[in-house]
């Protein structure tokens, strides 16, 4: 099990202040490291341990593996996996050329990390002028392969620079779940200065601070998420660009996401939302380190309770079974000690994971038919944040008297 060590501390990636870790989930792997047997001796570890910059408001990890780790040509999350996300990205890309777009001439738009094309390609399916930035090259072939004009490499400064020279200044610089990903991201807003027209705009999503907070969602801490926002920590970074935050848009994807719309300070009118959920920020505590203390506590608890149920239904020789071997069932894994005496495989879709070991822990990973040949007395829901979507296509399994474990915000069993 997972030793708490306080004492990793550094410095604030955004304003150079000193932090320290506020707890720690101890020795993590790569998330999305699924491994072949022969694998598992090399495995790499870091120390996962989150922190809160006093100073800026900007929550990080401590210590992240260097981008190339994690980045790669066979990076293991395809986005498209999700039926309801790519509803979600439709809605996006829609909204983005309805409004934003809506007047412009031969609009362009950029975006990083757009992974398998799941919302680049409505744009490319409207004859709209785009280009994907995506450093994980299968998941960037596979876009191509459906028409997304897509570059393989990590989006900064300098690239902006060359897609600026190369197709012209961009109108929409947009990024979902990637933005969090960067630690050099000042680099990555100065290059939004440097690719973006005088009213151009920096569209872009994350997990929200507040809803990790509000529920514990603690496994959205892993390695490829450097940084948690918050309105109030986007602001204080997007000032030091010339930038401003003029909407905020909240998602209910990945448990609670929040989009930020971003442009030149002073080119557009803000929005009362942005106010309103600074105020909500600060009446929830978020600027707060208290706030944190209160959230180690509740990861404490709800470390316990699970491996409690789990070790109780070992006990009664039921049968369990993970759903979905996602990025954040990682850290729960790891950070639970959850090994495969207690789960005995993972069910996922993705191709590339099946026939793998979960990071850490080395759980099997196996195809969906694996799971809807033999349904298990319980699947533990890894992937809580698409439940609706999976609980509506599994009512074979709750028909049948499966449960299901899920443990955000609470460990309970439902069904
Ligand atoms: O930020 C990130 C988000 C957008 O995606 C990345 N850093 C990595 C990734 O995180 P994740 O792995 O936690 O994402 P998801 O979308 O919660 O989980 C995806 C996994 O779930 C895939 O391996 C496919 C699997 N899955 C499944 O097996 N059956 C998903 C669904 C909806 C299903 O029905
Ligand atoms: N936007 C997609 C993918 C999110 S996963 C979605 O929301 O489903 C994060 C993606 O960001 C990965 O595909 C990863 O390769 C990419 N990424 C990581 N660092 C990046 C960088 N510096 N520039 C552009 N993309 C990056
Ligand atoms: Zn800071």
């Amino acid at each position: 099990m997972a030793e708490l060590n306080h004492s990793a501390s550094c410095r604030c990636r955004v304003c150079g202040a000193p932090i320290e870790a506020f707890m720690s989930f101890g020795r993590m792997p790569i998330a999305n490291g699924f491994l072949a047997a022969s694998e598992i001796p090399s495995e790499y570890f870091f120390e996962l341990a989150p922190a809160f910059c006093g100073h800026c408001g900007m929550f990080q990890i401590v210590e992240q593996p260097r981008p190339e780790k994690m980045f790669h040509a066979e990076y293991a999350f395809y986005s498209s996996t999700s039926r309801y996300m790519q509803l979600h990205f439709e809605k996006f890309a829609l909204g983005v050329l309805e409004g934003v777009l809506k007047d412009r001439r031969d609009p362009f738009v950029v975006e990083l990390g757009s992974n398998d094309g799941i919302m680049l390609r409505h744009f490319a399916a409207g004859g709209i002028r785009h280009l994907g930035v995506e450093p994980s090259a299968n998941v960037a072939a596979a876009a191509r392969a459906r028409g997304v004009r897509t570059v393989s490499r990590f989006f900064d400064e300098t690239a902006a620079r060359e897609i600026r020279a190369e197709d012209g200044p961009a109108d929409a610089l947009l990024g979902a779940n990637v933005m969090c990903h960067i630690p050099y991201i000042h680099s990555v807003f100065a290059g939004a200065n440097t690719l973006l027209t005088p009213r151009g705009v920096l569209i872009f999503e994350d997990p929200y601070l507040g809803d990790i907070v509000e529920k514990t969602a603690y496994d959205q801490i892993y390695d490829e998420h450097a940084f948690y926002f918050s309105c109030a920590s986007i602001s204080a970074l997007a000032l030091r660009h010339e930038l401003e935050v003029i909407d905020v848009l909240p998602q209910p994807v990945h448990g609670g996401s929040m989009r930020y719309v971003l442009a030149r300070a002073g080119a557009y009118p803000v929005a009362e939302a942005v106010q309103r959920l600074r105020a909500s920020e600060e009446a929830l505590g978020l600027e707060r380190p208290e706030t944190y203390d209160r959230l180690r506590a509740n990861v404490a608890r709800s470390r316990e309770e699970l491996r409690a149920l789990l070790l109780d239904l070992k006990r009664q020789g039921r049968r369990v079974v993970g759903y979905a071997a996602t990025s954040k069932s990682t850290t729960v894994t790891n950070y639970c000690g959850i090994t495969p005496d207690l789960v005995e495989f993972i069910s996922d879709t993705t191709p590339l994971k099946q026939g793998k070991f979960s990071p850490g822990t080395h759980i099997p990973v196996r195809p969906h038919e694996d799971f809807a040949a033999r349904y298990p007395d319980y699947a533990l829901l890894f992937g809580w944040n698409h439940g609706e979507e999976i609980m509506a296509k599994e009512r074979a399994f709750t028909g049948a008297g499966g449960k299901w474990i899920v443990y955000v915000p609470k460990v309970q069993v439902l069904g």
